[in-house]
């Protein structure tokens, strides 16, 4: 347990700053680049715990992968040369490793067991072990399949149409790495556009597939080719900071080369809508993704409803809009977003604990909470949760609070972002 303690902090937030690499494009990476035949170079990885999970899956499955900080190189036999892991795969906290593995390892001829931490534990597996089964998948595990630990005879798999009950990127993607190796053509609808970042990343390594509003098409049995991956800034941790420069007084902010993949822009919309001043410049796609400078600038803030298809283009940013709508005028109201509950912990509960605690008005509700502005904030002693976009969250509310904050444990920083108190300190005063 790593408790900290944070006094207010009563500087703007000022300067700029590249934040590390996206989490879900740093996993995508070192899948592909370990599925593709050669060398795969991989700038700018995120050099977190989960993601590392992910490097550590394709080791024991015998890719050759060196890092050096944020640089990867990858050098694969390709997918038929994979090897059987000895041991069970520890997937730790990664919710994203074991969603898209387990679609993986379902079409591989490989015996293999998967396991997490107390949490990855807690979370729905049968979102992907169910329609991964209408493909001829064999998985067996706790609770009939439903819950890690899980046991993957890899087989031959068919493809299948399917349109995904839940809005999930990671139950698309295990969906999109099963049906590459699957005979015939998968078709795969979602209800609302989620992150799309495995499709882009199978076109950049050449495989071919049809996308047409919220539908995607693949045929299975393609052959992919290795190509340098440059991985965008994550923008669900610059989240962090330009949430906190849009409420924080006399704050002006810019972070570069961040990720703005339409599917995870949701939080630019939230912040300009809510009436943060926001400059976007030097955009350019580097591997078929958009990044570029967000410029942020502190202004007063009002309080919005955030619903409907928005909801998984920011859903990893919900705890972090839920601190900023305390500062807003008016009411805040967020609705359609249960998937909270299933996250890393149940962030509808976390966050509405944790902003009471610090003196908000904050109420929860079913898929989601509903947040009343202009709360001048205490402070207090708050769980993370082994979250650590909860985490996050309670050290940035430190902007706002007139005590000292302490947090139980930070320690799960290190999953997305491991350098966030130093990247802080480069951007603020004291
Ligand atoms: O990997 P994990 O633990 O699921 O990570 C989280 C996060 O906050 O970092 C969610 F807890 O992000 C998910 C995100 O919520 C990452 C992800 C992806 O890379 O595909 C997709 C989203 O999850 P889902 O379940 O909506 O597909």
């Amino acid at each position: 347990m790593a408790e900290k303690k944070i006094s207010p902090q009563s500087s703007a937030l000022i300067g700029e700053l590249e934040v590390p690499g996206d989490k879900s494009i740093s996993h995508r990476a070192v899948i592909f680049g370990s599925l593709a035949k050669g060398q795969t170079k991989i700038d700018h990885f995120l050099d977190g715990e989960d993601c590392l999970r992910t490097v550590d899956a394709f080791r024991q499955m015998g890719v050759d992968i060196e890092q050096q900080g944020e640089s990867i190189v990858i050098n694969s036999g390709g997918a038929e040369n994979l090897i059987e892991p000895k041991v069970p795969l520890y997937f730790g906290n990664s919710g994203t490793t074991a969603r898209l593995m387990i679609g993986l390892l379902s079409g591989l001829p490989l015996f293999t067991t998967i396991y997490g931490d107390a949490s990855l534990s807690e979370r729905p597996m049968d979102r992907v072990v169910l329609p991964l089964s209408a493909m001829n998948a064999a998985i067996s595990g706790r609770s009939d399949a439903k819950l890690l630990p899980l046991a993957i005879n890899g087989k031959e798999l068919q493809a299948i149409q399917y349109t995904l009950p839940v809005k999930s990127a990671q139950v698309k993607s295990a969906l999109l790495f099963a049906g590459l190796f699957a005979n015939g053509e998968t078709v795969i609808t979602e209800k609302a556009k989620t992150r799309n970042h495995t499709e882009t990343m199978l076109e950049a390594f050449g495989a071919e597939l049809a996308v047409q509003g919220n539908t995607i098409r693949m045929n299975g049995k393609q052959a992919l080719k290795p190509v340098d991956i440059y991985v965008p800034g994550d923008i669900s941790s610059a989240a962090f900071f330009l949430a906190a420069a849009a409420a924080k007084r006399d704050s002006s902010l810019v972070i570069k080369k961040v990720g703005l993949n339409p599917t995870r822009t949701g939080i630019i919309d939230v912040l300009t809508q809510m009436g943060a001043q926001i400059e976007i410049s030097n955009k350019k796609r580097i591997g078929g993704e958009l990044l570029g400078d967000v410029k942020i600038s502190s202004s007063s803030l009002i309080g919005i409803e955030i619903s409907g298809d928005i909801i998984p283009r920011l859903i990893d940013e919900i705890p972090i809009i839920a601190l900023l709508a305390t500062q807003a005028e008016g009411r805040t109201v967020i609705k359609d977003a249960a998937e909270l509950r299933v996250k890393e912990t149940d962030r509808i509960a976390a966050v509405v604990e944790v902003l009471t605690t610090l003196g908000a008005s904050v109420t929860a509700t079913e898929d989601g909470m509903i947040i009343e502005g202009n709360q001048e904030l205490t402070g207090g002693n708050i769980s993370a949760y082994h979250d650590h976009r909860m985490a996050m969250m309670g050290a940035i509310a430190s902007f706002f609070t007139t005590e000292d904050i302490v947090i139980d444990d930070i320690s799960s920083i290190a999953i997305s972002y491991p350098s966030f108190f130093e990247d802080l300190k480069k951007i603020t005063t004291n």
